[in-house]
């Protein structure tokens, strides 16, 4: 039985924790910590063998505690991995692994220096039955080499904080690593282009809609718009141009409602409901691999964190050039090779 420590119980840590309790096998919280203690005890309650430690740092070292869930503000991944890391803990952390590529780069080391693979970052996508089952059909080749990628990233309201830096590290990132894993290629450069924004962004600093566009190494092109007032509801859309023909993904399947002349057919605006059944796969897989004294393969790596970082600085440096920037990747190191 897999003893997690969750740092972080807002909207999502919550769901996570309530998924670990409730939903997958062979794990169970410990502890939880949270800046808000008041919420974290109100989230515990129900579970009286979970402990509410106040320092994360405390909650990462505790002996009861054999992983470490890191679901709290994006600025705090980075010390949370490193620390995790120095006490040889596993790691599940949400996107982005750090607020730069730089400090990405210092959790790799860390990692690498330690000798074991102990991180899974959470970009969830990779155990979405509907993009798995595109990136196959991608994989497989019988469509032909993969040429474009049209990707759209939808949210339907957020709040006024959300501005042009977030609406790259915490929603662009989410098309940079899906897309990189997709296709199998890293990108090379990047452009963020800023269309006429909609009277709906609720920040002078938020251009919204936005459109980032990223080469990879091969040549294909992909562009994502990344949209996140778009009022009607949470909207993933992805198509693959390949050179035999296309490759959508499916939209849920949702009733189909006929009445007064219409048609229509529901959404949804709560994102975390839309990939619920990935969020279960991807952490059974994570706490299977962790019992089992390995990683899940089929995760993103601190690598592909890192990756995915170096792509969306210069996702940033492009907001502000107006310019296509150059993204500085390196080769993966073999640590990091399957
Ligand atoms: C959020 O952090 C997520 O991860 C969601 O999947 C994404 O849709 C949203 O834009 C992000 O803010």
């Amino acid at each position: 039985m897999l003893r997690v420590g969750v740092i972080g119980v807002g909207a999502m840590g919550t769901q996570h924790f309530l998924r670990l309790m409730n939903v997958i096998h062979d794990a169970t919280v410990t502890a939880v910590s949270d800046v808000f203690a008041d919420h974290a005890k109100e989230v515990i309650a129900p579970y009286p063998g979970v402990r509410f430690i106040a320092d994360p740092i405390e909650l990462i070292r505790d002996p009861e505690v054999d992983a470490i869930v890191i679901v709290s503000a994006d600025k705090t991944h980075e010390e949370f991995c490193l620390e995790a890391l120095k006490q040889g803990k596993y790691i599940f952390c949400e996107k982005p692994l750090s607020a730069s590529a730089a400090g990405a780069k210092g959790v790799v080391d860390a990692e690498i220096a330690g000798g074991k693979r102990l991180i899974q970052l959470g970009f969830n996508r990779r155990f979405d039955p509907a993009y798995k089952e595109l990136k196959e059909i991608i994989v497989s080749g019988k469509l032909g080499a993969p040429l474009v990628a049209h990707c759209a990233h939808r949210n339907a309201n957020y709040p006024a904080q959300y501005d042009d830096v977030v609406a790259v590290t915490g929603t662009a990132i989410h098309e940079i690593d899906t897309m990189a894993w997709l296709c199998g290629d890293y990108f090379t450069k990047a452009q963020v282009i800023f269309p006429k924004t909609s009277r709906h962004s609720k920040n002078e600093n938020l251009h919204d809609p936005q459109i980032v566009l990223l080469t990879t190494s091969s040549g294909m092109v992909v562009t994502a718009e990344i949209w996140v007032n778009c009022q009607y509801a949470y909207d993933i859309r992805c198509e693959v141009l390949c050179e035999d023909g296309t490759a959508t993904l499916p939209r849920h399947a949702r009733v189909d409602v006929c009445t007064a002349n219409t048609h229509y057919t529901g959404m949804t605006s709560d994102g975390l409901g839309f990939f619920a059944e990935a969020y279960n796969i991807e952490f059974q897989a994570w706490v299977d691999a962790c019992n089992a004294g390995t990683y899940c393969k089929e995760a993103a790596s601190a690598w592909d964190g890192y990756c995915a970082a170096v792509t969306t600085d210069s996702c940033l440096k492009s907001q502000k050039s107006g310019l296509i920037e150059a993204v500085p990747l390196t080769d993966r190191p073999d640590f990091y090779k399957d």
